[in-house]
């Protein structure tokens, strides 16, 4: 999980450095500078006297004292004057100084605030996207985790059209199990009894909960399963293939759809925030058996199509349901062939659901 969002105090992060939004004297102030001076102690103030300050977009290092973490990593961000004032540079400035001091300290996780955004007054939303592109052109070159921590969610105000369509999409296809249950029988029956290669998949896009879905079965009388078993040659002509595919574990059609994509595994674990150690026991565990967010997130890195993503969570155990919120969060983007990762995320969070990526 190379970038990921959480929402937290960054003072109470257990990583190995986290990073400070402090000002040019290194000695204190309000703000979350404030909150780790606090939690830190007095010690930490008594060191920052001694390093001679900090100039905008570069960064110094202290031990973490009372906190969680091993380091503290002190950059001083740029205040908003407007934007023509050079302060995009020196904000990306911050993040590469304070990561390179990290990588230099042997620092394996590392925790940011979004700095500059708060008493410094740069606008949130571009705080956000600098320190998202500053920490991913970073991690291309390194192995290492790095934590965006929000404290409030202002920062992840999407557009008012984009939330208002996901609203709608959720509202449109969101099945309430306990209203439904016909609707929720109806794909338990497919999840349980696929239907065969070839044969038409049942629209199963319901209406607002309470209300029958759109679609369902295929009435007895025209039954898919029975036309594929008739003996005729052609009927059978796939099922070699078909059966194999029976057979291919997570791992094996995960690994098969890299190769597809012509992708590296790098290049795949990395884009779906997924840790490198995790995707290493994919790897070398055939039938190992991930979480659903593991397995969606591969499935959102490989770019997959809504059929091709279930089939996926599908070797895994588990189906995209529409009686849960993340799931329709999910698919809404996956139908829009949007695959990028963190807007996924923004939405997620403002949403108040769980993150893609572990
Ligand atoms: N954990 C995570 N994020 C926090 C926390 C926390 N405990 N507290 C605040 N934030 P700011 P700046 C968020 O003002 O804009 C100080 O006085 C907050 O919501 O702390 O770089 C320094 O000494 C905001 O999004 O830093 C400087 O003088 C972000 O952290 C000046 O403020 C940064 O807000 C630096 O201002």
């Amino acid at each position: 999980m190379p970038l990921e969002i959480v929402r937290n105090d960054i003072t109470k992060m257990q990583v190995d450095a986290i990073v400070n939004a402090a000002n040019r004297t290194l000695l204190g102030g309000g703000g979350v500078d404030g909150a780790i001076h606090r939690a830190a102690g007095p010690a930490l103030l008594a060191k920052c006297m001694t390093l001679g300050g900090c100039r905008t977009g570069e960064a110094k290092i202290t031990p973490g004292y009372r906190l969680p973490c091993r380091y503290i990593i002190h950059t001083v961000g740029p205040v908003w004057h407007g934007g023509e004032k050079g302060e995009r540079e020196q904000l990306e400035s911050c993040y590469r100084s304070a990561l390179r001091l990290a990588a230099k300290h042997g620092c394996s996780t590392v925790a940011f605030p979004l700095i500059s955004s708060g008493i410094y007054g740069y606008p949130k939303e571009q705080a956000l996207k600098v320190a998202a592109d500053t920490i991913r052109a970073f991690l291309a070159f390194h192995e290492m985790t790095v934590y965006l921590v929000v404290f409030d969610k202002t920062a992840f105000r999407l557009s008012r059209e984009l939330t208002d369509d996901i609203r709608e999409y959720i509202d449109q296809h969101y099945v309430d199990l306990h209203s439904d249950t016909a609707a929720r029988r109806r794909e338990m029956e497919l999840e349980n009894f696929p239907l065969p290669p070839g044969a038409a998949q049942p629209d199963l896009a319901m209406k607002s909960p309470g209300q029958r879905p759109v679609s369902a079965m295929p009435e007895k009388k025209d039954a898919q399963p029975l036309d594929w078993m008739r003996m005729g040659e052609p009927a059978f002509s796939g099922l070699e293939a078909h059966l194999q595919e029976i057979d291919e574990s997570f791992s094996q059609m995960l690994l098969r759809k890299i190769d597809e994509k012509g992708m590296t595994d790098a290049q795949c674990y990395k884009k779906a925030n997924i840790d490198r150690k995790l995707f290493s026991k994919i790897r070398s565990d055939v039938h190992y058996k991930p979480s659903k967010v593991t397995a969606l997130s591969f499935a959102i890195a490989l770019e997959l199509p809504l059929e091709q993503t279930n089939e996926l969570l599908k070797k895994a155990g588990y189906a995209l349901s529409h009686s849960n919120k993340f799931d329709l969060i999910v698919e809404y983007f996956i139908q829009r062939r949007n695959y990028d990762m963190f807007a996924i995320n923004s939405a997620l969070l403002y949403f108040d659901q769980n993150l893609l990526g572990v």
